[in-house]
């Protein structure tokens, strides 16, 4: 490559044999997104399982060290899921935190959220695309290598893969994966950063990064015990940044 050209996930290459570069700008929805660089650790709310309201969990999260923060609500009224989102996300800013809504692509667009994570059966990833821009964050849920498969070719930033390990917090959860079924998804899903979910505690997040996982997103194991949200933020975070990811596949 010749000096001054740069290679990136835009699609761009280089013709350094003329001695200019010659940039080839892939157009599709994906390809304008610069890779996102996730945190190891990747909270998400849950007011039934805490007893705090969205905004107290974030503020207990950030003062933890969390950086990205998901707000997952599938029980109040949308109003309701609102406002207190809306009140988590002036926490978020303040903070230089980001947070990503689940489910609700409406919420998200209205609140200027920094993205929306969707599930199988939610809008599809090209409409919220769409409706949010190329600078939002879009998380995908994935529980089988064919739909990992199916949604690197969808406009996300990031594949959850899950339930790795038996959780109940997710009604009516797929299938568990194990660390198998992980890291047999880490060699198909491309570039794309691989967050793993269900049932990841502080001693289990070592192995799910050791099977492949970019990413862990928890729920219980940091927000259950509502004393302690902030300690638990900031122990897995240390506890796991020591610990190297499997070699890339991508
Ligand atoms: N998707 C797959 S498992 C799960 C979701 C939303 C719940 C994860 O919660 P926990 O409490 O960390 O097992
Ligand atoms: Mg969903």
């Amino acid at each position: 490559m010749s000096p001054g050209c740069s290679s990136s996930n835009t699609g761009e290459s280089s013709l350094s044999s003329l001695g200019f570069c010659f940039s080839l700008i892939v157009i599709n929805d994906s390809a304008l997104n610069v890779r996102l660089d996730l945190p190891r650790i990747y909270p998400i709310t849950d007011t039934r399982l805490s007893r705090l309201s969205h905004a107290e969990q974030v503020a207990r999260l950030i003062e933890g060290g969390a950086s990205l923060i998901q707000l997952r609500d599938k029980f109040s009224a949308p109003r309701e899921f609102y406002r207190d989102a809306a009140a988590a996300l002036q926490i978020a800013h303040a903070h230089g935190a980001k947070l990503i809504i689940n489910d609700r692509v409406d919420i998200a667009l209205a609140l200027k959220a920094d993205g929306v994570h969707l599930g199988q059966t939610d809008i599809p990833a090209a409409a919220a695309r769409r409706l949010l821009g190329k600078e939002a964050i879009i998380g995908f849920s994935t529980h089988n290598p064919e739909q990992a498969k199916l949604a690197t070719a969808f406009p996300v930033d990031y594949l959850a893969f899950g339930p790795i390990f038996p959780t109940s917090t997710k009604e009516s959860p797929d299938p568990v994966t194990g660390l198998g079924g992980l890291a047999a998804v880490a060699t198909i899903k491309g570039p794309l950063p691989l967050v793993a979910i269900g049932g990841i505690t502080l001693e289990r997040a070592p192995t799910v990064f050791k099977a492949g996982a970019d990413s862990v997103a928890v729920i219980t194991d940091l927000v259950a015990d509502p004393t302690r949200i902030a300690e638990n933020m900031s122990e897995m975070i240390s506890l796991t940044y020591a610990v190297p990811n499997a070699p890339s596949q991508s």
